[in-house]
């Protein structure tokens, strides 16, 4: 096990055992024309967020962690939209209609992809989900469990939304999260600092905060522990 430096207390891991997840870095919360910008939200606060992620995905990568995405959306004829969200926010344009990158949180169109410079890559899965959580309507959990994997690093967008909810869906679920603070972005940074402060309270009741300068020091750390280990055994 390596250890990360975090709050509460520190955060151990083994490369085969973690998964970094990558959540709803889409253009429509990134950039504006999007959902995000829909919503009367800033969407330049999320943006600072995006090269420390990029950081850290190329670096798990190297490592050979697995790496999973997810997105945010619906089916083109809204199947899977319950009313109670379409309705909600009161907006001019509501999930479904017409933005300038294409229909807002609806798969396949321009808006709901993931900004290049953290795009998947083959091999990594990515998961389309309907909610905010990752694991609710998802096989998300059934993957994490085929590749052995207990511990979740996150980032990603919306902190005290998507985020926090697939937190609480994986701590739930049995899984132990790390949550990389200059790695995840908010439209309101009181919320940001009040997701990560209640996720690491009472002990780490939801999980675990370090940042990325921290976590890449340990992968660094467990890169060569496995390398040692692997050579040992030859
Ligand atoms: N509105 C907002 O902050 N977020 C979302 O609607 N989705 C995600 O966080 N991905």
């Amino acid at each position: 096990m390596t250890k990360v430096k975090a709050e509460p207390y520190e955060f151990e891991f083994t490369i085969p055992r973690t998964a970094l997840v990558m959540i709803d870095w889409q253009r429509d919360f990134v950039y504006p024309g999007g959902f995000g910008e829909s919503l009367g939200n800033d969407t330049s606060k999320l943006l600072r967020a995006v090269a420390p992620a990029k950081k850290v995905l190329e670096a798990c990568r190297a490592a050979g962690m697995f790496v999973i995405h997810t997105r945010e959306g619906h089916r083109a004829d809204l199947s899977d939209l319950p009313r109670a969200k379409k309705e909600r926010g009161n907006a001019p344009l509501q999930i479904g209609d017409m933005g300038s990158m294409g229909r807002l949180l609806v798969r396949g169109e321009y808006g709901h992809g993931i900004v290049d410079e953290l795009a998947p890559v083959d091999g990594e899965p990515v998961v389309d989900k309907p909610g905010k959580g990752a694991f609710y309507a998802t096989d998300m959990e059934t993957i994490l469990k085929m590749r052995g994997v207990e511990k979740l690093v996150f980032t990603g967008v919306t902190t005290e939304v998507c985020v926090q909810t697939s937190v609480r869906e994986a701590n739930d679920r049995g899984y132990d999260a790390l949550v990389l603070e200059d790695c995840v972005g908010s439209y309101f940074p009181e919320f940001q600092q009040a997701a990560l402060a209640m996720i690491k309270a009472q002990g780490g009741i939801f999980g675990w905060v370090s940042d990325s300068a921290r976590f890449l020091s340990a992968l660094e750390v467990a890169r060569r522990e496995s390398a040692g280990m692997a050579s040992a055994s030859r």
